[in-house]
């Protein structure tokens, strides 16, 4: 059994997609062992996707990030990262495949609504990012 990190972003947040992305995790047979909402400061999201810093959208994502309070959650099944990333589509919504959470409700590039992480050594890092080893139930 694999973890791994989703975040729904300031934008799924704000359009009142909790429910549905959660409704699509584990309708997919991902469980939930750990969840929360909060909101990022700047320095704590410019952290977060540090592995960007160089990319020219760099300061857009992070300000975005911050926009507004995020729900993080610790989803736990097999093939987690991969089943995840599939259930969320390409980062281009535009070249999403249809059904996916991205292809469905993505509106921008940026504003995508969800995040997962992407190979295991990222999600063991971002999952430490946010919960500590009593936030995760499994
Ligand atoms: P991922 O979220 O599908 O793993 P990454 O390449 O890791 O995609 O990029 C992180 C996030 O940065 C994306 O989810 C999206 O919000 C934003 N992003 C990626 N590429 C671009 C871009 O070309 N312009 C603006 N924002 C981008
Ligand atoms: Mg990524």
């Amino acid at each position: 059994m694999e973890k791994t990190l989703s975040i729904i972003k300031p934008d799924g947040v704000a359009r009142g997609l909790i429910g549905e992305v959660i409704k699509r995790l584990e309708s997919n047979g991902l469980k939930i062992i750990a969840m929360k909402m909060l909101k990022m400061n700047k320095e704590q999201a410019e952290s977060f996707y540090a592995v960007h810093k160089e990319r020219p959208f760099f300061q857009s994502l992070t300000y975005f990030m911050t926009s507004g309070p995020i729900v993080v959650m610790v989803l736990k099944g097999e093939d987690s990262i991969v089943k995840y990333r599939d259930i969320m589509g390409a980062t281009d919504y535009r070249e999403a495949a249809e059904g996916t959470i991205r292809r469905d409700f993505a509106t921008d590039i940026e504003k995508n609504i969800v995040h997962g992480s992407d190979s295991p050594k990222t999600a063991e890092f971002e999952i430490g990012f946010f919960f500590n080893s009593f936030e995760v139930n499994g």
